[in-house]
C-alpha cells in the first residue's frame, strides 16, 4: 500500500498573475508609499541644450547663492541643492533651467504585509512566537535569504547528495516566510516573526521524496524538539493514503506512527488538505486525524474579511479555494491563493495552494504555543479553531464542504 512518490501538494497551483517572479531582494529599492519632501532640497533640471552643467550649476550657485550637493551631467543635466525659499522663483526662472523637482525622501525596500497575514490579522501583535521553534519539512530553506536567515536556528537533509537543509526548489523558503520572515524594513512578514526555523529537506529539488525521507525528518525533528526548541513543525506535503485513526498501529502506516509519536513528544503539526477539490481522507498525513492539524485553503484577495475584494482565479473573494480538499478531517482553513512571500536565492514569489494556507496556521500555533506553554497539539488545534472566524462572520462557503473556521492570529 506504500505510495513511494511523495509529491508536493503544491506546484500545479503555481502563480495566477504571470508565472512565478523571483525578484533579488537586494535589488529592490522602492520608494515608500508617504515619499516626505525635504525643506529647502531641490533638484534643478536643465534645458537639454545646456553644454556643460558643471560649468553652468557652477555659475547658477554663484548667482544665486545656492549650496550644491550633486551635478547630474549625463541621465540628466542639472544639479541637486539647497535652495531657500525666497530665491527659488529665480532659479526656477533661469533661462537655462527646464524645472524643478523637490527632493524626497526615498527608502530601500519598504516592508510588504502580504493579503494573508493581512487577512488573518497577525499584523501588530506583541505576541511575536519569540523563541519558538518551527520545523518547516520541506524542501528545504534559502539559508542565507535575508528576510528569513536571522531566524533560521538549525538545518538538516535527509535528501541523499544533499548536505544541508539549503532549499534547491523555492517552496519550502515560500511556507518559512509565511511563518516568520523577519519583522524588519524589507520583504515580507511571517505570522511569527520572532519565531525558529528549523530547515529540515525531505523533497528534492523538483519538490518530490519518498515515505522514508519524510519520516526521516519527523525522526530528526523529535530527537531534537529540546535542543531547538521546537514545538510546531509545518508539513504542506502529502500523497495518497488514509488513517486508521490508531498511529497506523493497524494499518501498519510507519509516517502516521512517527508523527504520532513524535506530537506525543511535543510537537503540533500543521499539515496541508491536498490540492485535489477532493476529500482529504484519502490523502495522507492530511488523514490523520487523531495526530495533525489540517488546513484548507481560502481565496481572498484584498487582504480583508468580508468578501468585498475582486474575484481570485480559484474563487470568489472570501470563499473557499476550488482546489482545495475538503471533509471531516479538516479542521481550519487559512488563505491559500495568490500569497507572497520569501523564495530561494534570496528572491520572492506569489504562489497558490494549501501549501500556502498551511504556514498561517504553523506561525498560528507558535503564537498559541508561546501565550499557552505545554499546550498539546489537540489543545493547540481546539484553540486555534475557537479563535477562529466562523462560517458566515466573513467568509462564506457556497460549496457547502468547508465547515471549517478561518484561522485567526490576534488574541491568541
Ligand atoms: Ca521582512
Ligand atoms: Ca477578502
Ligand atoms: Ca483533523
Amino acid at each position: 500500500m506504500l505510495n513511494p512518490k511523495f509529491k508536493y501538494v503544491l506546484l500545479a497551483f503555481i502563480i495566477v498573475l504571470g508565472g512565478i517572479f523571483v525578484l533579488k531582494a537586494n535589488s529592490i529599492v522602492r520608494a515608500q508609499g508617504k515619499s516626505e519632501s525635504i525643506p529647502d532640497k531641490y533638484i534643478v533640471v536643465f534645458k537639454d541644450n545646456v553644454v556643460n552643467p558643471q560649468d553652468v550649476a557652477d555659475e547658477m550657485a554663484r548667482v544665486h547663492g545656492l549650496s550644491i550637493d550633486h551635478v547630474f551631467t549625463t541621465a540628466i543635466k542639472g544639479f541637486s541643492a539647497t535652495i531657500p525659499q525666497a530665491r527659488l522663483d529665480k532659479v526656477k526662472s533661469d533661462s537655462s533651467v527646464q524645472f524643478v523637482s523637490d527632493d524626497k525622501v526615498v527608502e530601500a525596500s519598504a516592508q510588504t504585509t502580504p493579503t494573508g497575514i493581512n487577512r488573518i490579522n497577525a499584523t501588530s501583535n506583541t505576541n511575536e512566537g519569540n523563541g519558538i521553534g518551527v520545523a518547516v519539512i520541506d524542501t528545504g530553506i534559502d539559508l542565507t535569504h535575508p528576510d528569513l536567515q536571522a531566524n533560521i536556528i538549525a538545518n538538516y537533509s535527509c535528501v541523499r547528495g544533499k548536505k544541508t537543509g539549503k532549499d534547491d526548489n523555492g517552496h519550502g523558503s515560500h511556507v518559512a516566510g509565511t511563518i516568520a520572515a523577519l519583522n524588519n524594513t524589507t520583504g515580507v512578514v511571517g505570522v511569527a516573526p520572532q519565531a525558529k526555523l528549523i530547515a529540515v529537506k525531505v523533497l528534492n529539488s523538483n519538490g518530490s521524496g519518498t515515505w522514508s525521507s519524510v519520516i526521516c525528518g519527523i525522526d530528526w525533528v523529535t530527537a531534537n524538539i529540546v535542543k531547538y526548541n521546537i514545538k510546531v513543525a509545518n508539513m504542506s506535503l502529502g500523497g495518497g493514503g488514509s488513517s486508521d485513526n490508531n498511529c497506523g498501529n493497524s494499518n501498519n502506516d510507519a509516517l502516521h506512527k512517527a508523527i504520532c509519536k513524535s506530537a506525543q513528544a511535543g510537537v503540533t503539526y500543521a499539515v496541508a488538505a491536498g490540492n485535489d477539490n477532493s476529500d482529504a481522507n484519502s490523502s495522507v498525513p492530511a488523514a490523520y486525524d487523531d495526530t495533525v492539524i489540517t488546513v484548507s485553503a481560502l481565496a481572498d484577495s484584498d487582504g480583508q474579511s468580508g468578501g468585498l475584494g475582486s474575484p481570485t482565479s480559484y474563487g470568489v473573494d472570501d470563499t473557499f479555494a476550488g482546489f482545495s480538499n475538503y471533509g471531516s478531517v479538516v479542521d481550519i482553513g487559512a488563505p491559500g491563493v495568490s500569497i507572497y512571500s520569501t523564495w530561494k536565492s534570496g528572491g520572492y514569489s506569489t504562489i497558490s495552494g494549501t501549501s500556502m494556507a498551511t504556514p498561517h496556521v504553523a506561525g498560528a500555533a507558535a503564537l498559541y504555543i508561546k501565550s499557552h506553554p505545554g499546550s498539546t497539539w489537540s489543545q493547540v488545534r481546539d484553540g486555534l479553531v475557537s479563535a477562529a472566524e466562523g462560517l458566515n462572520a466573513g467568509h462564506t462557503d457556497i460549496s457547502g464542504l468547508h465547515p471549517e473556521p478561518i484561522v485567526q492570529a490576534n488574541n491568541l
